[in-house]
Protein backbone atom coordinates (compact mmCIF):
# COMPACT_ATOMS: atom_id res chain seq x y z
CA UNK A 1 0.00 0.00 0.00
CA UNK A 2 1.30 3.37 -0.96
CA UNK A 3 1.43 6.25 1.86
CA UNK A 4 -1.08 8.45 0.29
CA UNK A 5 -3.97 5.23 0.45
CA UNK A 6 -2.44 4.15 3.92
CA UNK A 7 -3.66 7.75 4.93
CA UNK A 8 -6.57 7.81 3.74
CA UNK A 9 -7.40 4.47 5.07
CA UNK A 10 -6.32 5.73 8.55
CA UNK A 11 -7.91 9.37 7.76
CA UNK A 12 -11.21 7.75 7.38
CA UNK A 13 -10.74 5.95 10.53
CA UNK A 14 -10.31 8.51 12.58
CA UNK A 15 -13.45 10.05 10.88
CA UNK A 16 -15.65 7.26 12.31
CA UNK A 17 -13.83 7.57 15.30
CA UNK A 18 -14.32 10.81 16.16
CA UNK A 19 -18.51 11.00 14.14
CA UNK A 20 -18.94 7.84 17.19
CA UNK A 21 -17.25 9.99 19.96
CA UNK A 22 -19.36 13.42 19.51
CA UNK A 23 -22.46 11.10 18.40
CA UNK A 24 -25.50 12.95 20.80
CA UNK A 25 -27.29 10.50 23.01
CA UNK A 26 -30.58 10.79 23.99
CA UNK A 27 -33.10 9.23 26.81
CA UNK A 28 -35.01 5.90 25.52
CA UNK A 29 -37.29 4.42 27.87
CA UNK A 30 -38.14 5.65 31.83
CA UNK A 31 -39.98 3.93 34.38
CA UNK A 32 -40.50 6.99 36.74
CA UNK A 33 -37.08 5.53 38.79
CA UNK A 34 -34.54 5.45 35.77
CA UNK A 35 -34.40 6.88 32.62
CA UNK A 36 -32.29 4.80 30.38
CA UNK A 37 -30.12 6.65 27.41
CA UNK A 38 -30.32 5.40 23.48
CA UNK A 39 -26.61 4.62 22.82
CA UNK A 40 -24.00 2.74 24.98
CA UNK A 41 -21.93 5.31 26.24
CA UNK A 42 -18.51 3.33 25.50
CA UNK A 43 -17.78 0.31 23.42
CA UNK A 44 -14.92 -1.82 21.78
CA UNK A 45 -15.16 1.01 18.99
CA UNK A 46 -14.29 4.12 21.22
CA UNK A 47 -11.10 2.64 21.83
CA UNK A 48 -8.33 5.23 20.45
CA UNK A 49 -6.69 4.34 16.98
CA UNK A 50 -3.41 4.84 18.25
CA UNK A 51 -3.71 1.84 21.22
CA UNK A 52 -4.75 -0.55 17.85
CA UNK A 53 -3.04 0.28 15.02
CA UNK A 54 0.87 0.44 14.10
CA UNK A 55 0.60 4.14 12.12
CA UNK A 56 4.01 3.88 10.43
CA UNK A 57 3.47 2.43 6.96
CA UNK A 58 6.74 1.13 6.67
CA UNK A 59 6.11 -1.27 9.15
CA UNK A 60 2.42 -1.49 8.65
CA UNK A 61 2.18 -1.83 5.30
CA UNK A 62 -1.63 -3.41 5.31
CA UNK A 63 -2.33 -1.12 7.34
CA UNK A 64 -3.65 -3.39 9.61
CA UNK A 65 -5.02 -3.72 13.34
CA UNK A 66 -2.35 -4.99 15.31
CA UNK A 67 -3.96 -4.87 18.75
CA UNK A 68 -7.52 -5.84 19.10
CA UNK A 69 -10.19 -4.39 22.23
CA UNK A 70 -12.41 -7.38 22.50
CA UNK A 71 -14.99 -5.33 24.71
CA UNK A 72 -15.10 -2.31 27.58
CA UNK A 73 -17.81 -2.61 30.08
CA UNK A 74 -17.47 -2.77 34.40
CA UNK A 75 -16.51 0.59 34.71
CA UNK A 76 -15.67 2.25 38.10
CA UNK A 77 -17.01 6.07 37.94
CA UNK A 78 -16.00 9.63 39.87
CA UNK A 79 -16.48 12.98 39.22
CA UNK A 80 -13.37 14.49 38.73
CA UNK A 81 -11.36 17.76 37.62
CA UNK A 82 -15.36 19.12 36.56
CA UNK A 83 -15.57 15.95 34.29
CA UNK A 84 -17.81 12.48 34.84
CA UNK A 85 -14.39 10.08 34.53
CA UNK A 86 -14.95 6.32 34.37
CA UNK A 87 -12.18 3.87 35.29
CA UNK A 88 -12.53 1.74 32.67
CA UNK A 89 -12.28 -2.34 32.40
CA UNK A 90 -11.02 -2.67 28.77
CA UNK A 91 -10.32 -6.38 27.77
CA UNK A 92 -8.13 -6.97 24.75
CA UNK A 93 -8.73 -9.50 22.30
CA UNK A 94 -5.71 -11.80 23.81
CA UNK A 95 -9.00 -11.52 26.88
CA UNK A 96 -6.12 -9.82 29.39
CA UNK A 97 -8.27 -6.71 31.35
CA UNK A 98 -6.60 -3.35 32.58
CA UNK A 99 -7.49 -0.24 33.26
CA UNK A 100 -7.91 3.11 31.47
CA UNK A 101 -9.40 6.30 31.97
CA UNK A 102 -12.84 7.48 29.95
CA UNK A 103 -14.08 11.30 30.52
CA UNK A 104 -17.38 13.06 29.49
CA UNK A 105 -18.20 16.65 29.80
CA UNK A 106 -21.74 15.98 30.80
CA UNK A 107 -21.78 12.09 32.09
CA UNK A 108 -24.12 10.71 29.20
CA UNK A 109 -22.08 11.32 25.55
CA UNK A 110 -18.70 12.38 24.11
CA UNK A 111 -16.91 10.04 26.69
CA UNK A 112 -13.26 9.63 25.43
CA UNK A 113 -10.62 7.70 26.89
CA UNK A 114 -7.22 9.76 28.17
CA UNK A 115 -4.21 9.35 25.99
CA UNK A 116 -2.55 5.51 27.45
CA UNK A 117 -4.08 3.15 29.83
CA UNK A 118 -3.37 2.91 33.21
CA UNK A 119 -0.11 1.82 34.17
CA UNK A 120 -1.64 -0.18 37.60
CA UNK A 121 2.09 -1.18 39.52
CA UNK A 122 1.96 -5.04 40.33
CA UNK A 123 2.89 -6.52 43.53
CA UNK A 124 5.89 -9.03 44.40
CA UNK A 125 3.04 -11.69 42.97
CA UNK A 126 1.92 -10.49 39.73
CA UNK A 127 -1.68 -10.45 38.59
CA UNK A 128 -2.38 -12.77 35.59
CA UNK A 129 -6.03 -10.42 34.93
CA UNK A 130 -7.33 -7.00 36.76
CA UNK A 131 -10.73 -5.86 36.55
CA UNK A 132 -14.02 -4.35 37.99
CA UNK A 133 -12.42 -0.92 39.47
CA UNK A 134 -14.31 0.57 42.36
CA UNK A 135 -13.45 3.93 42.74
CA UNK A 136 -13.81 5.88 46.44
CA UNK A 137 -12.78 9.23 46.70
CA UNK A 138 -12.11 8.21 51.07
CA UNK A 139 -12.37 11.58 53.82
CA UNK A 140 -8.68 10.71 54.37
CA UNK A 141 -7.69 12.09 51.15
CA UNK A 142 -7.02 9.50 48.90
CA UNK A 143 -8.83 8.10 45.92
CA UNK A 144 -8.86 4.49 45.90
CA UNK A 145 -9.53 1.57 43.71
CA UNK A 146 -10.01 -1.96 45.07
CA UNK A 147 -10.13 -4.30 42.26
CA UNK A 148 -10.31 -7.99 41.76
CA UNK A 149 -6.57 -9.65 40.81
CA UNK A 150 -6.95 -13.34 39.43
CA UNK A 151 -4.07 -15.04 39.60
CA UNK A 152 -3.62 -19.26 38.51
CA UNK A 153 -4.41 -21.01 41.35
CA UNK A 154 -1.21 -22.94 41.69
CA UNK A 155 -2.91 -25.24 44.11
CA UNK A 156 -4.39 -27.45 41.26
CA UNK A 157 -1.94 -26.96 38.93
CA UNK A 158 -3.76 -29.60 36.73
CA UNK A 159 -6.54 -27.77 36.25
CA UNK A 160 -5.75 -24.71 33.95
CA UNK A 161 -9.35 -22.60 34.69
CA UNK A 162 -8.25 -22.90 38.18
CA UNK A 163 -8.03 -19.67 39.41
CA UNK A 164 -8.34 -17.43 43.04
CA UNK A 165 -9.92 -13.93 43.61
CA UNK A 166 -7.99 -11.82 45.59
CA UNK A 167 -9.61 -7.93 46.42
CA UNK A 168 -6.43 -5.79 45.40
CA UNK A 169 -6.46 -1.94 45.95
CA UNK A 170 -4.53 0.94 44.54
CA UNK A 171 -4.44 4.72 45.72
CA UNK A 172 -4.08 7.88 43.53
CA UNK A 173 -4.76 11.77 43.59
CA UNK A 174 -4.84 12.20 39.62
CA UNK A 175 -6.25 8.97 38.44
CA UNK A 176 -2.79 8.56 36.50
CA UNK A 177 -0.06 8.06 38.74
CA UNK A 178 -1.36 4.62 41.07
CA UNK A 179 0.07 3.47 44.37
CA UNK A 180 -0.63 -0.01 44.62
CA UNK A 181 -1.05 -1.42 48.16
CA UNK A 182 -0.54 -5.07 49.14
CA UNK A 183 -3.78 -7.05 48.94
CA UNK A 184 -6.49 -7.55 50.98
CA UNK A 185 -5.90 -10.21 53.49
CA UNK A 186 -9.01 -12.83 53.86
CA UNK A 187 -9.47 -16.08 55.06
CA UNK A 188 -11.70 -16.89 51.67
CA UNK A 189 -11.42 -15.75 47.87
CA UNK A 190 -12.98 -12.32 47.22
CA UNK A 191 -14.37 -10.29 44.32
CA UNK A 192 -16.68 -7.15 44.38
CA UNK A 193 -14.97 -5.66 47.61
CA UNK A 194 -15.86 -1.89 47.84
CA UNK A 195 -14.52 0.83 50.49
CA UNK A 196 -17.00 2.96 52.10
CA UNK A 197 -16.34 6.98 51.81
CA UNK A 198 -15.78 6.90 55.81
CA UNK A 199 -13.83 6.20 58.55
CA UNK A 200 -16.29 3.90 60.96
CA UNK A 201 -15.38 3.57 64.25
CA UNK A 202 -11.86 4.76 63.31
CA UNK A 203 -11.58 2.33 60.49
CA UNK A 204 -12.11 1.58 57.12
CA UNK A 205 -14.61 -0.04 55.98
CA UNK A 206 -15.41 -2.68 53.32
CA UNK A 207 -18.24 -4.33 51.81
CA UNK A 208 -17.09 -7.76 51.03
CA UNK A 209 -18.09 -11.05 48.82
CA UNK A 210 -16.52 -14.01 50.15
CA UNK A 211 -16.20 -16.97 48.27
CA UNK A 212 -15.66 -20.70 47.97
CA UNK A 213 -14.32 -20.73 44.67
CA UNK A 214 -12.97 -18.55 42.03
CA UNK A 215 -16.64 -18.61 40.48
CA UNK A 216 -19.04 -19.87 43.47
CA UNK A 217 -20.41 -17.58 46.45
CA UNK A 218 -20.81 -21.26 48.31
CA UNK A 219 -21.29 -20.92 51.51
CA UNK A 220 -20.37 -16.84 51.29
CA UNK A 221 -23.90 -15.57 52.63
CA UNK A 222 -24.15 -12.19 50.72
CA UNK A 223 -22.59 -8.96 50.31
CA UNK A 224 -20.26 -8.38 53.88
CA UNK A 225 -19.02 -5.76 55.67
CA UNK A 226 -15.43 -5.62 57.50
CA UNK A 227 -13.69 -3.06 59.56
CA UNK A 228 -9.76 -3.19 58.82
CA UNK A 229 -7.54 -0.73 60.58
CA UNK A 230 -4.57 -0.22 58.06
CA UNK A 231 -5.50 -0.17 54.36
CA UNK A 232 -2.06 -0.12 53.58
CA UNK A 233 -1.52 -3.53 55.00
CA UNK A 234 -5.58 -4.75 54.98
CA UNK A 235 -6.82 -7.45 56.70
CA UNK A 236 -10.27 -8.75 56.89
CA UNK A 237 -10.59 -11.09 60.38
CA UNK A 238 -14.60 -10.73 61.20
CA UNK A 239 -17.17 -10.37 58.02
CA UNK A 240 -20.79 -9.92 58.82
CA UNK A 241 -23.51 -10.32 56.33
CA UNK A 242 -25.29 -7.56 55.72
CA UNK A 243 -27.38 -7.78 52.35
CA UNK A 244 -28.37 -11.79 52.61
CA UNK A 245 -29.20 -13.97 49.55
CA UNK A 246 -32.36 -15.64 49.91
CA UNK A 247 -33.73 -18.67 47.78
CA UNK A 248 -36.24 -17.77 44.62
CA UNK A 249 -34.87 -14.23 44.63
CA UNK A 250 -33.09 -12.25 42.19
CA UNK A 251 -29.47 -12.59 44.35
CA UNK A 252 -30.17 -16.64 44.84
CA UNK A 253 -26.92 -17.69 44.08
CA UNK A 254 -24.63 -14.50 44.56
CA UNK A 255 -24.75 -10.89 44.69
CA UNK A 256 -22.34 -7.95 44.95
CA UNK A 257 -21.58 -4.66 46.19
CA UNK A 258 -21.80 -2.21 42.95
CA UNK A 259 -20.22 1.13 43.38
CA UNK A 260 -20.11 2.31 47.13
CA UNK A 261 -23.16 3.60 48.51
CA UNK A 262 -24.19 7.24 48.35
CA UNK A 263 -24.98 9.48 51.45
CA UNK A 264 -28.51 10.39 51.42
CA UNK A 265 -30.41 12.29 54.81
CA UNK A 266 -32.60 9.40 54.75
CA UNK A 267 -29.90 6.57 54.77
CA UNK A 268 -27.27 5.23 52.89
CA UNK A 269 -28.46 4.39 49.59
CA UNK A 270 -26.68 0.81 47.89
CA UNK A 271 -26.76 -0.26 44.33
CA UNK A 272 -25.26 -4.12 43.73
CA UNK A 273 -25.76 -7.08 41.25
CA UNK A 274 -27.83 -10.06 41.66
CA UNK A 275 -27.52 -13.50 40.13
CA UNK A 276 -29.55 -16.58 39.67
CA UNK A 277 -29.25 -19.60 37.81
CA UNK A 278 -31.49 -20.89 35.37
CA UNK A 279 -32.14 -22.57 32.17
CA UNK A 280 -29.84 -20.46 29.79
CA UNK A 281 -26.91 -19.95 32.60
CA UNK A 282 -26.83 -17.22 35.30
CA UNK A 283 -28.65 -14.09 34.85
CA UNK A 284 -27.43 -11.31 36.32
CA UNK A 285 -29.50 -8.12 36.93
CA UNK A 286 -28.84 -5.07 39.05
CA UNK A 287 -30.95 -3.97 42.65
CA UNK A 288 -30.99 -1.49 45.46
CA UNK A 289 -31.37 -1.85 49.11
CA UNK A 290 -30.85 1.00 51.99
CA UNK A 291 -28.96 1.19 55.13
CA UNK A 292 -29.01 3.38 58.30
CA UNK A 293 -27.32 6.31 58.27
CA UNK A 294 -25.82 5.90 61.65
CA UNK A 295 -25.02 2.26 61.11
CA UNK A 296 -24.26 1.33 57.54
CA UNK A 297 -24.39 -2.48 57.88
CA UNK A 298 -28.24 -1.87 59.10
CA UNK A 299 -30.16 -2.72 56.03
CA UNK A 300 -33.89 -0.17 56.67
CA UNK A 301 -35.30 -0.84 53.06
CA UNK A 302 -34.99 -3.91 50.57
CA UNK A 303 -37.55 -3.66 47.72
CA UNK A 304 -37.62 -6.98 45.92
CA UNK A 305 -36.48 -7.49 42.62
CA UNK A 306 -34.76 -5.69 40.35
CA UNK A 307 -34.12 -2.26 39.47
CA UNK A 308 -32.55 -3.24 35.76
CA UNK A 309 -32.47 -6.15 33.83
CA UNK A 310 -31.07 -6.29 30.26
CA UNK A 311 -33.84 -6.09 27.65
CA UNK A 312 -32.88 -5.69 23.79
CA UNK A 313 -29.46 -5.54 22.69
CA UNK A 314 -28.46 -5.27 26.52
CA UNK A 315 -29.16 -8.70 26.11
CA UNK A 316 -26.45 -9.70 23.61
CA UNK A 317 -23.11 -10.08 23.93
CA UNK A 318 -19.98 -12.09 25.80
CA UNK A 319 -21.69 -13.77 28.49
CA UNK A 320 -25.32 -13.22 27.70
CA UNK A 321 -28.58 -11.93 30.19
CA UNK A 322 -25.71 -9.94 32.41
CA UNK A 323 -26.11 -6.59 33.38
CA UNK A 324 -23.30 -5.11 36.07
CA UNK A 325 -22.67 -1.90 37.57
CA UNK A 326 -19.53 -1.34 39.67
CA UNK A 327 -19.73 2.68 38.99
CA UNK A 328 -22.20 5.59 39.67
CA UNK A 329 -22.05 9.87 40.23
CA UNK A 330 -24.17 11.95 42.48
CA UNK A 331 -24.17 15.09 41.22
CA UNK A 332 -24.95 18.45 43.76
CA UNK A 333 -28.13 19.13 42.11
CA UNK A 334 -29.49 15.70 43.08
CA UNK A 335 -29.14 13.77 39.73
CA UNK A 336 -27.91 10.12 39.66
CA UNK A 337 -25.60 8.68 36.81
CA UNK A 338 -25.78 4.90 36.73
CA UNK A 339 -22.88 3.20 35.12
CA UNK A 340 -23.75 -0.11 33.69
CA UNK A 341 -22.53 -2.78 31.44
CA UNK A 342 -24.38 -5.45 29.52
CA UNK A 343 -23.16 -8.86 28.73
CA UNK A 344 -19.96 -8.22 29.63
CA UNK A 345 -18.93 -6.04 26.38
CA UNK A 346 -20.16 -2.29 26.37
CA UNK A 347 -20.76 0.49 29.07
CA UNK A 348 -24.39 2.25 29.28
CA UNK A 349 -25.97 5.05 31.40
CA UNK A 350 -28.74 5.45 33.41
CA UNK A 351 -30.07 8.68 35.28
CA UNK A 352 -32.12 8.96 37.86
CA UNK A 353 -32.06 11.35 40.78
CA UNK A 354 -31.30 10.65 44.99
CA UNK A 355 -35.00 11.70 45.60
CA UNK A 356 -36.02 9.11 43.21
CA UNK A 357 -33.82 6.46 44.36
CA UNK A 358 -34.90 6.97 48.15
CA UNK A 359 -38.62 6.90 47.11
CA UNK A 360 -37.95 3.70 44.92
CA UNK A 361 -36.44 1.87 48.04
CA UNK A 362 -38.68 3.24 50.59
CA UNK A 363 -41.44 2.16 48.46
CA UNK A 364 -41.07 -0.57 46.51
CA UNK A 365 -43.19 -3.72 48.83
CA UNK A 366 -40.15 -5.95 50.03
CA UNK A 367 -39.85 -9.53 48.61
CA UNK A 368 -42.59 -11.80 50.51
CA UNK A 369 -40.98 -15.10 49.49
CA UNK A 370 -43.84 -16.02 48.08
CA UNK A 371 -46.24 -16.43 45.24
CA UNK A 372 -49.07 -15.80 47.20
CA UNK A 373 -47.27 -12.49 49.28
CA UNK A 374 -46.70 -11.00 45.56
CA UNK A 375 -50.41 -11.37 45.00
CA UNK A 376 -51.47 -9.91 48.21
CA UNK A 377 -49.21 -6.65 47.40
CA UNK A 378 -50.69 -6.35 44.18
CA UNK A 379 -54.45 -6.61 45.24
CA UNK A 380 -53.49 -3.97 48.25
CA UNK A 381 -52.44 -1.81 45.26
CA UNK A 382 -55.17 -2.21 42.98
CA UNK A 383 -57.72 -1.55 46.22
CA UNK A 384 -55.43 1.91 46.86
CA UNK A 385 -56.10 2.08 42.87
CA UNK A 386 -60.26 2.79 43.54
CA UNK A 387 -60.84 5.87 43.78
CA UNK A 388 -58.05 6.85 40.84
CA UNK A 389 -59.58 4.67 37.90
CA UNK A 390 -60.78 7.67 36.34
CA UNK A 391 -57.63 8.15 34.92
CA UNK A 392 -57.01 4.82 32.89
CA UNK A 393 -60.71 5.96 30.93
CA UNK A 394 -59.56 6.43 27.36
O1 LIG B 1 -19.67 -12.37 33.90
C1 LIG B 1 -20.47 -11.65 34.78
C2 LIG B 1 -19.64 -11.08 35.94
O2 LIG B 1 -19.07 -12.17 36.66
C3 LIG B 1 -18.30 -11.83 37.79
O3 LIG B 1 -19.11 -11.28 38.80
P1 LIG B 1 -19.42 -12.14 40.14
O4 LIG B 1 -18.15 -12.19 40.87
O5 LIG B 1 -20.49 -11.50 40.92
O6 LIG B 1 -19.87 -13.46 39.64
C4 LIG B 1 -17.18 -10.87 37.45
O7 LIG B 1 -16.20 -11.56 36.71
C5 LIG B 1 -17.68 -9.71 36.61
O8 LIG B 1 -16.57 -9.02 36.09
C6 LIG B 1 -18.53 -10.16 35.45
O9 LIG B 1 -19.11 -9.04 34.81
Amino acid sequence: MNETSFREKIRARQRKLEALLTRKNEPADSNGVWTRYKYPVLTREHAPLHWRYDLNPETNPFCMERIGVNAVFNAGAIRFNGKYALVVRVEGADRKSFFAVAESPNGIDNFRFRDKPIVMPETDDPDVNVYDMRLTAHEDGWIYGIFCSERKDRSRPGDLSAAVATAAVARTHDLVRWERLPDIRSASQQRNVVLHPEFVDGKYALYTRPQDGFIDAGSGSGIGWALVDDITNAVIREEKTIDRRYYHTVKELKNGEGPHPIKTPQGWLHIAHGVRMCAAGLRYVIYMYMTALDDPTRVIAEPAGHLLAPVGEERVGDVSNVLFTNGWIADENGTVYIYYASCDTRMHVATSTVERLVDYCMHTPADGFRSAASVARINELIERNRPFMELLKP
